[in-house]
């Protein structure tokens, strides 16, 4: 068989390669918006982020093109033309052009210092809030557990009552479901109770690991409301894929009014029927947080979802309800989740005070309605392979539950808005 032969079947594998490489990219376009998306991001983080990556492709790109065009060039050239050229002797060798060598290392240091300088002010950016915005920024602190986060706010631990009445402090935590002011910088200190694990919102910043003894931190800012995907991004045990959360950025008011619901205690739902819309007393707290960048402009947003969940469902069952409670203490479900006002104080899962408004369960990996807070109750090792609440829970504690426990828990679990 002759070169010839090859080449023209290398020229028909170039253009399919093109074509696929082609209909890739044209594709391409309808996932580039995807919930987990990097090139669409919407704060100033993961827009420095965007902006390096498509720095370092085009300085590749036109590597590839310049080195790509001289080969090319070369094997178009140079090729053998017919039978004679087949068995002629190789050109004369040499041990190359200085000039030629020289300018190619250059042109490499150029390259790579076109890259370097960037990247280099771009670890720097994402390291800390800028010194000019350290007064206005928000501190909250993740934890990673396998499989889900925590999020603590430091800076509300305001006062409230406890069930006697008598006043006291009130952290509070919430699981999975990160809620953040929008419009200011962020400041998440990472840590982990285990693994290593990498926190990661890919429309707002990341990804930075949380590491066992080791106190690492990041910035970020939403640019307005909105409603993005996390996930864990460092590969911590079998069910790591589905380590997910939430972030739901929110403007100044009604992130305040947020605040002050999760530092409610779990809402009541009276024997006689539907219950109050939210929790019974307000924390006493201050306001000062938001009064020097307080702006109306973000009250209008589009988290319609998350904000439907906010209040409570119609219909509600206070017999179920009630019966829920009661099993949540018999199951031993309190022995592992915080429900405050309901007298629950276990730290090994996720708080659950006001779990039912919340859009999402098992960190971020499902809907957070009836049936599949049942499937999770139901058999969470089904949802979740190895998990903690099956392994140290339903296993060691030899929890069972029949379809009216379920029922009852879900009726429960749900009414805590
Ligand atoms: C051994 C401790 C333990 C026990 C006992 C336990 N859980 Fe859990 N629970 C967990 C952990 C850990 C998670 C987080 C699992 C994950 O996402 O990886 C969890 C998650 C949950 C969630 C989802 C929370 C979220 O933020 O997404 C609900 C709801 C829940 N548990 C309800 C219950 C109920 C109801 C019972 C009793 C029948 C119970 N749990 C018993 C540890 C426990
Ligand atoms: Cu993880």
């Amino acid at each position: 068989m002759s070169l010839s032969k090859y080449s023209s079947r290398f020229s028909r594998f170039l253009g399919a390669a093109a074509a696929v490489a082609g209909t890739l990219l044209l594709s391409g376009c309808y996932w580039f918006d995807g919930p987990q998306s990097t090139f669409d991001p919407n704060g100033p983080v993961a827009r420095s982020q965007m902006d390096l990556f498509y720095l370092t492709c085009w300085v590749s790109l036109f590597i590839f093109v310049v080195v790509g065009g001289v080969l090319a060039y070369a094997m178009v050239k140079f090729r053998a033309r017919g039978e004679a050229d087949e068995h002629a002797e190789p050109p004369e060798q040499s041990h190359g052009n200085p000039l030629v060598e020289i300018s190619l290392i250059g042109a490499s240091v150029l390259a790579l210092v076109i890259i370097a300088v960037p990247t280099l002010a771009g670890i720097w950016y994402s390291f800390d809030v800028p010194a000019e915005n350290k007064a206005d920024s928000y501190g909250i602190t993740a934890t990673g557990y396998q499989w889900w986060f925590k999020f603590d706010y430091p800076g509300e631990t305001a006062q409230t009552l406890d069930p006697t009445g008598k006043s006291m402090n009130a952290p509070f935590s919430v699981a999975n479901e990160l809620v953040i002011p929008s419009g200011r910088p962020v400041r998440i200190n990472l840590r982990t109770v285990d693994v290593i694990h990498s926190f990661w919102i890919p429309k707002l910043a990341g990804k930075v690991d949380m590491m066992p003894n080791r106190a690492n931190h990041l910035w970020l800012r939403a640019d307005q409301p909105g409603y993005f995907w996390g996930q864990c991004a460092e590969f911590c045990g079998e069910s790591h894929a589905v380590m997910r959360f939430r972030v739901i950025a929110l403007g100044p008011k009604e992130f305040n009014d947020w605040v002050n619901a999760q530092m409610a205690p779990a809402r009541k739902v009276p024997a006689g029927g539907a219950g109050d819309a939210k929790a019974q007393f307000a924390a006493y707290r201050s306001f000062h947080r938001n009064e020097a960048g307080y702006t109306g402009k973000f009250d209008v947003s589009p988290l319609d979802a998350w904000r439907a969940k906010q209040s409570p469902e119609t219909g509600e069952d206070p017999a179920k309800i009630a019966r829920g409670r009661e099993l949540f203490a018999a199951k031993t479900c309190s022995s592992c989740h915080t429900i405050r006002g309901d007298g629950f104080i276990g730290v090994v899962g996720p708080e659950l005070t006001h779990v039912g408004a919340r859009t999402t369960i098992a960190a971020g990996l499902l809907e957070n309605d009836r049936d599949e807070l049942h499937r999770w109750i139901h058999a969470p090792n089904e949802v979740k392979p190895g998990n903690t609440m099956w392994v140290a829970g339903y296993l060691a504690n030899n929890i069972k539950l029949t379809p009216e426990d379920e029922d009852a828990l879900v009726n429960y679990l749900q009414s805590l808005k």
